[in-house]
């Protein structure tokens, strides 16, 4: 918050030195109307999905372009550690992959497919999320010559999995 107004500060300043005290009232008025405009033009979507990943991660890109393709908004952040986004949203080493997503107050890890994440936003169960540990080969995003049959696992805060789906 201080921030923010530091900031407001700065910035009113900046118009002061540009612009008669008439004219910097009259933007004074604009900038609430202009905040909540912003605020109704870009509502956050529950469904939106967004993803911590490695700039680097190749099939991380290739599960992000599996969502958008099955009608996700995505919302990607490279970031150099995924390891904190981890450990903050209740994915334990067990469960760990290369990505980490959230959902509509759920956590998706790693190669999760689509028709997954659209039942789990039907049947919202008491869940923390899902996922699908390591890099199974076969998962979306993870396309290779063969495919290798994997479980969907949900887990809860204790790190307590079930299986959600088999592929
Ligand atoms: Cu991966």
């Amino acid at each position: 918050m201080e921030f923010w107004m530091k900031w407001i500060g700065w910035c009113l300043k900046q118009c002061e030195r540009i612009m008669p005290k008439v004219q910097l009232s009259k933007i004074l008025v604009w900038i609430p109307v202009v905040a909540f405009a912003a605020l109704i033009a870009a509502p956050v979507n529950a469904t939106d999905v967004i993803v911590y990943k490695s700039p680097a991660c190749g099939c991380c890109k290739k599960w992000v372009k599996h969502l958008r393709d099955n009608g996700f908004k995505v919302k990607t952040f490279d970031v150099k550690s995924v390891v904190p986004y981890k450990i903050k949203h209740g994915v334990t080493k067990a469960l760990a992959s290369c990505h980490t997503a959230l959902v509509d107050g759920y956590t998706i890890e790693g190669h999760v497919p689509a028709v997954d994440i659209k039942r789990l936003l039907e049947e919202k169960p008491n869940v923390k999320g899902l996922a699908v540990p390591g890099m199974p080969i076969g998962t979306p995003g993870m396309e290779g010559r063969r495919k290798e049959a994997y479980d969907v696992l949900t887990f809860d805060a204790s790190g307590k999995t079930g299986v959600f789906s088999h592929h």
